[in-house]
């Protein structure tokens, strides 16, 4: 079996499997990934940025920011609980989301391009599922599986207003009403639009563009916490508002 296929078998069968030992650059990591999708079917919907933070690249042990896909079948309706028996070892964490207005492609893309080409932004909760036993990886092995992606949920999109910077949005995280974590946007690679700007840049060297319409979660604003059933989650966001996720 391909690591793709192995993937595809973890989170089919709900188990966890070692991260690869052989030898994998990010680039084969980058084809690992695409075969996966490919395996897991469905419409990608959303892109998402992985690592982007001090906090998250602390508490995973990886220096580097990644790239993966959200699929239709990934994402979680208003209301709509994440099921525990569906994933392995599920953890959530606040995001800043985009919402594309225009195709953004090209290897000079920067942050003010990114934030002229957004239509809204909204506040995002997304619920990872490594399928390497403890969340223990390599960087090319957590890309090849699709940036540990397992379950998202968007909240009401915001239009981006002039005056708001996107930088000093504060974030309350909270978990059964306990504030777990606070953080603003400048965390994610000193402005989120940055990292947007960062994986458009990455996929022009692939030959790809972001369509409009596209969503992308610009990655957590800090460490992921672990959830089980009965619990509810909340990300509160200055000026975009809240989204709420509970797990049964
Ligand atoms: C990798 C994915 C990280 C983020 O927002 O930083 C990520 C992981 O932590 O398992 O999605
Ligand atoms: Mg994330």
């Amino acid at each position: 079996m391909s690591l793709a296929e192995r993937l595809a078998a973890a989170i089919r069968d709900r188990r966890a499997i070692e991260a690869p030992t052989e030898d994998l650059s990010v680039d084969d990591a980058y084809e690992v990934q695409d075969e996966l999708v490919k395996l897991l079917g469905g419409d990608v919907v959303a892109a998402k940025l992985g690592l982007t933070s001090l906090a998250k690249q602390e508490q995973m042990n990886v220096s580097e920011p990644l790239y993966g896909w959200l699929t239709d079948a990934m994402q979680l309706d208003v209301g709509q609980p994440v099921l525990r028996d569906e994933l392995i070892q599920p953890r959530v964490e606040p995001e800043i989301a985009f919402l594309l207005g225009e195709e953004l492609g090209g290897r000079g893309v920067t942050a003010a391009r990114v934030l002229a080409a957004t239509h809204a932004v909204m506040p995002a909760l997304e619920v990872l599922d490594s399928r390497f036993s403890g969340y223990r990886f390599t960087l090319p092995a957590v890309i090849s599986d699709d940036a540990s992606a397992g379950r998202f949920r968007l909240g009401d999109p915001v239009p981006l207003e002039a005056g708001t910077d996107l930088r000093l949005v504060g974030c309350m995280f909270e978990k059964n009403g306990e504030l777990v974590a606070t953080a603003a946007g400048a965390a994610v690679l000193e402005h989120p639009a940055a990292a947007v700007a960062w994986l458009v840049r990455k996929l022009a060297a692939r030959g790809r563009t972001l369509p409009a319409g596209t969503a992308v979660l610009s990655g957590a604003l800090c460490a992921a916490v672990t959830i089980e059933p009965g619990d509810l989650i909340r990300a509160s966001f200055d000026r975009l508002g809240s989204v709420d996720l509970a797990c049964r």
